[in-house]
């Protein structure tokens, strides 16, 4: 096997919401050392240990499970990451705040952590402290001191990232250039790409980013994280829009896994597959491989329908591919041409869909787990399978202009009620259109 190019490649637990269990833990550090990934980054927005209280010392507990953790990674290769926001509440300028950062990441450095994170990401942009406001020419000049303090009193042979409080952009920014300029040379950088949750990452940007801040960017990737506003998205379809030559000008890339655990294993699997070989990667083959492995090959096909119409996210441009194929098809067959092929083809593609509905929500699946976890968007995939079949019906007894405002208007609202993205738009467009029924921007009937 060839050597993956990049040298550091995996995932961080970084999203805001229900922390991942201890045995979750463990399980996703034997399931990315499977396939080669080499870091764990620990960082849960709500481990409160880590941001609100985190001059608190760890319990003997804690201790224990981080220990483990720790333990289980080196069972893989695997680094693990230990990493630390104190952000929301340190005084930078107070020796007492620098002696507890201190000393909490010496707790970190006996467990055994590879890698060090200090991340400034989601809090204030001005210094809070008058205290601070005296010292300090502006938050930034406050970060350099406290990031060179933190790196001067680690070992030599302990790398430190941090997470900038402006870790997203064009890689151009005076405020990078400023920062990067006075850090300690051996510091990186987390990077998330243009956007907090890119579409995108690129070599030319990659390469930007490298000449502002002399150093290649360490890449914080926000895929599949769906947490705040992109609640209602699953994010499980296959990692895209990553250039195949990103490793040229990166460290290394971490992927911020979602709360739903079973889930993110899908995409996190195809992760691995691009890291492992960006340029013969490819995203379908990787992830009907992903899907099988997580999902079993008895309920592949049935889970592969249901989650071609839940692809909604910063990566891709089509939703649901197939159901937007065949209703833009049938809608204008059963206006202009052959409208018994219209029917047909309704009729088929409902059947289907209701049976893998049927089967994952209610059927013997093996992977009960992630059943549980993806329940809402499943019960709206039945929904919606439900209305292309009275569309179906409508359809064949030439009754859709008649009936349709009171059979379909019902499923309308339940989809709108449900708050979860499943099929796009296009058949709550339909939908709407067919039983006249129109909503307001952000109405819920
Ligand atoms: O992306 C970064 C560096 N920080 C936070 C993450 O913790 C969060 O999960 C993502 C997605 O909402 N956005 C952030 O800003």
């Amino acid at each position: 096997m060839t050597t993956p190019p990049f040298a550091i490649r995996g995932v961080i637990e970084g999203f805001y919401g229900h922390p991942w269990t201890h045995q979750q833990r463990l399980e996703m550090i034997d399931f990315i050392g499977a396939r080669g990934m080499n870091s764990f980054m620990y960082s849960p927005k709500d481990d409160r240990l880590l941001r609100e209280r985190w001059r608190d010392p760890y319990d003997a507990e804690a201790l224990a499970r981080l220990s483990e953790l720790v333990e289980r990674c080196g069972r893989h290769d695997i680094e693990f990451g230990w990493c630390i926001s104190p952000g929301l509440s340190i005084c930078y300028s107070d020796p007492g705040d620098l002696a507890a950062l201190r000393a909490k990441i010496d707790r970190g450095l006996e467990l055994g952590a590879g890698r060090v994170g200090l991340f400034l990401d989601d809090i204030p942009t001005e210094l809070q402290y008058q205290a601070d406001v005296q010292a300090f020419s502006s938050l930034l000049q406050a970060q350099v001191a406290l990031v060179n303090a933190v790196r001067a009193a680690l070992p030599a042979d302990v790398p430190l990232l941090v997470c900038p409080t402006e870790y997203w952009g064009r890689g151009t920014e005076s405020s990078l250039a400023e920062l990067a300029a006075a850090l300690d040379p051996a510091v990186d950088l987390f990077w998330t790409g243009r956007a907090i949750c890119s579409a995108t990452l690129d070599l030319d940007d990659a390469r930007a980013f490298e000449r502002t801040a002399g150093r290649p960017p360490m890449y914080w990737d926000n895929y599949p994280v769906n947490d705040v506003a992109m609640g209602y998205e699953l994010h499980i379809g296959p990692y895209r829009g990553r250039d195949p030559e990103l490793w040229r000008a990166s460290r290394g890339v971490v992927a911020n896994a979602m709360e739903l655990f079973e889930a993110s294993k899908i995409p996190l699997a195809t992760i691995a597959d691009y890291l492992a070989d960006p340029t013969g990667y490819d995203p379908e083959t990787s992830w009907q491989r992903a899907m099988r492995d997580v999902v079993g090959e008895a309920d592949l096909e049935a889970f592969a329908l249901f989650a071609d119409n839940v692809r909604s996210s910063c990566l891709e441009a089509a939703d649901a591919p197939i159901v937007e194929g065949v209703l833009g098809r049938a809608l204008f067959e059963l206006e202009y041409g052959d409208a018994d092929a219209a029917v047909a083809s309704l009729r088929d593609l409902a059947d289907r869909l209701l049976a893998a509905a049927a089967h994952l929500l209610r059927g013997p699946v093996a992977n009960q787990q992630l059943m549980q976890e993806i329940r809402p968007w499943l019960a709206a995939f039945e929904v919606g399978a439900e209305a292309l079949s009275e569309l179906a019906d409508l359809a064949a007894a030439g009754r859709l202009d008649e009936d349709g405002p009171a059979m379909l208007a019902p499923f309308l609202i339940r989809l709108r009620r449900a708050r979860v993205r499943v099929f796009g738009d296009a058949l709550e467009m339909t939908l709407s259109v067919l039983s006249g029924t129109m909503f307001r921007p952000g109405e819920v009937p």
